[in-house]
């Protein structure tokens, strides 16, 4: 398919052309940048959610159970899954399978995993202009699926408007969540699994938790917590009314805006640094680190000064 084939058939939701649109992107291939500006007028329509949390607290369950609350109401959903234990990438029970083939077989969602091959470097970003494509595509919800484990995975919940941390009943899941940044980047807890015992008391320890990191900002967001059991779809109207609260929120305070900038902002620096690190060590700069160490061997200079001098010279 043609970069001008893609362009014509990614807002018709053509499931090839949306497929090999993020192959593009993903990847890297030289025409990613030609097809971002092609889609970028078609952006913005779509709101995106990031569900993430530990393996096994319930986030597929969730997302599907979630996927298909917004298809009763009419609504386009893209899930964007980013999990390798995901049931989206494999590695699940057969119900998951099952589950997930029966939500992706409708027309109005369009599933698709991404590989974190090795390196989790960039994938953030990634995921970010694969949900352009997405937006491009028309879809009214991009929902990140993403185990909450390292921080490439925490960075990618700043590809998403709002998002949802989901933990479980036993104890210390909350002083993990703490610990591991989650805590941070939470617009809202689920309580996952509370078919099980201790449900109430996390929840307690949660908002015990966040009250003290209240600072009384004006227009500030508070993330509620609230009680899910995804395997039995109880609670996601909830998990629904949470996210539209969140972003009517975000558009009345103006920090949907805000947190657009920051993701670009974001985005931009990244793109300029990896443009710079591709342009900068051409044969020339290279020819004069090597003869210029021996200097640095012999102490005669610097590596702090070398450096400078590479930057600064012409080449
Ligand atoms: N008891 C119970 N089990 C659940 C609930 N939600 C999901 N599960 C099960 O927990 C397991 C892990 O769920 P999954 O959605 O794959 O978790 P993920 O790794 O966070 O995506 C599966 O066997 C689910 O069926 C729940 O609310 N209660
Ligand atoms: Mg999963």
């Amino acid at each position: 398919m043609t970069n001008s084939e893609l362009i014509t058939r990614i807002p018709q939701r053509d499931r090839r052309a949306i497929a090999r649109a993020i192959t593009i992107v993903e990847n890297d291939m030289p025409e990613t940048g030609a097809l971002l500006r092609e889609l970028a007028p078609r952006l913005g329509h779509a709101y995106r959610v990031g569900i993430t949390g530990p393996p096994g607290a319930g986030k597929s369950t969730l997302t599907s159970e979630l996927t298909k609350l917004l298809r009763s109401k009419g609504m386009t959903v893209a899930i964007i899954a980013v999990d390798p234990t995901s049931p989206f990438t494999g590695g699940a029970l057969l119900g998951d399978r099952i589950r997930m083939q029966e939500i992706s077989m409708d027309e109005g969602v369009y599933v698709r995993s991404m590989a974190t091959r090795g390196s989790l470097g960039g994938l953030a970003a990634k995921a970010k202009d694969a949900a352009d494509i997405l937006d491009a595509a028309g879809f009214d919800y991009v929902i990140f699926e993403t185990v909450g484990v390292g921080q490439s995975e925490l960075d990618i919940a700043k590809a998403a408007d709002t998002t949802a941390v989901v933990l479980v009943p036993e104890s210390g899941d909350a002083v993990q969540a703490m610990k591991s940044g989650l805590m941070e980047i939470a617009d809202f807890f689920v309580v996952n699994k509370s078919d099980r015992e201790g449900a109430d008391q996390a929840v307690r320890a949660l908002t015990t938790i966040l009250s003290f990191r209240i600072t009384h900002k004006e227009d500030e967001w508070i993330p509620p917590v609230i009680k899910t059991t995804a395997s039995k779809n109880e609670g996601i109207e909830q998990l629904f009314a949470k996210i539209e609260e969140h972003h009517a929120h975000l558009t009345k305070t103006g920090h949907l805006i805000s947190r657009r900038l920051e993701r670009e902002r974001e985005r931009v620096h990244e793109l300029v640094e990896a443009m710079l690190r591709v342009d900068f060590w051409n044969t020339r700069r290279r020819a004069m680190l090597e003869t210029e160490l021996v200097q640095v061997i012999k102490h005669e200079k610097t590596s702090f000064d070398l450096a400078r001098e590479l930057v600064a010279a012409s080449l």
